[in-house]
């Protein structure tokens, strides 16, 4: 390839990397490194293309066959849930979970899923006590399988407490931890099947 050809490769790619804003890895990510018209909060929009430039779908999906399967869905929020990736959801880390997707009054305890008191929920554990809440709500054509925009949406809506279609900065801390720029797909895998 002559020098020049390169250059431009290299400024090509350059460019690219600055329409992906994702935080780098370290970095905290905030709804300020996916908006693109300047005014504060993320819209539906703006949400959709950070979010599919962030790979997180891909690294949820894990069999490369189209749709988040209900499997894969619970994978992946048991990754989610485990805050430190070290295989065990705590007391803590499941209290700021279920919060953040259930409610503050859902009606599930840690003890519920902790079945061996071993003080932490196991992949088994979690897949022993799986709520399908979400995954029904969300595969809104009920496929068993969540396209990117299913899971978009859905994602969306649960961040957007107010439901005005706004991701205000108050409402972005529901994705802490999301898009930091950890190598999500390697973690995923890490987890396995929990179904
Ligand atoms: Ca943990
Ligand atoms: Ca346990
Ligand atoms: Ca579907
Ligand atoms: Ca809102």
């Amino acid at each position: 390839m002559a020098i020049r050809n390169m250059i431009n490769l290299r400024s090509a790619l350059l460019s690219a990397a600055l329409i992906i804003p994702t935080a780098a890895v370290g970095q905290t990510w905030t709804g300020a490194n996916w908006d693109a018209d300047g005014t504060p909060g993320l819209t539906t929009d703006e949400f959709r293309t950070g979010f599919d430039q962030s790979g997180m779908y891909n690294a949820w999906d894990r069999d490369g066959t189209p749709g988040i399967s209900e499997g894969e869905f619970g994978t992946g929020l048991y990754h989610n849930w485990d805050r430190n990736r070290d295989l065990q959801i705590t007391e803590d880390e499941y209290t700021t979970g279920a919060e953040r997707w259930y409610g503050t009054d859902y009606d599930r305890t840690f003890a519920d899923y902790d079945t061996d008191t071993s003080g932490y929920i196991d992949q088994s554990e979690f897949g022993a006590g799986w709520d399908n809440e979400y995954y029904s709500q969300w595969d809104t054509d009920g496929d068993a399988a969540l396209t990117e925009d299913e899971y978009a949406t859905g994602l969306y809506g649960r961040a957007d407490a107010n439901q005005d279609q706004v991701i205000t900065v108050e409402e972005e801390g529901w994705f802490e931890g999301w898009f930091d720029g950890d190598d999500v797909e390697a973690e995923i895998e890490n987890v396995g099947d929990v179904l």
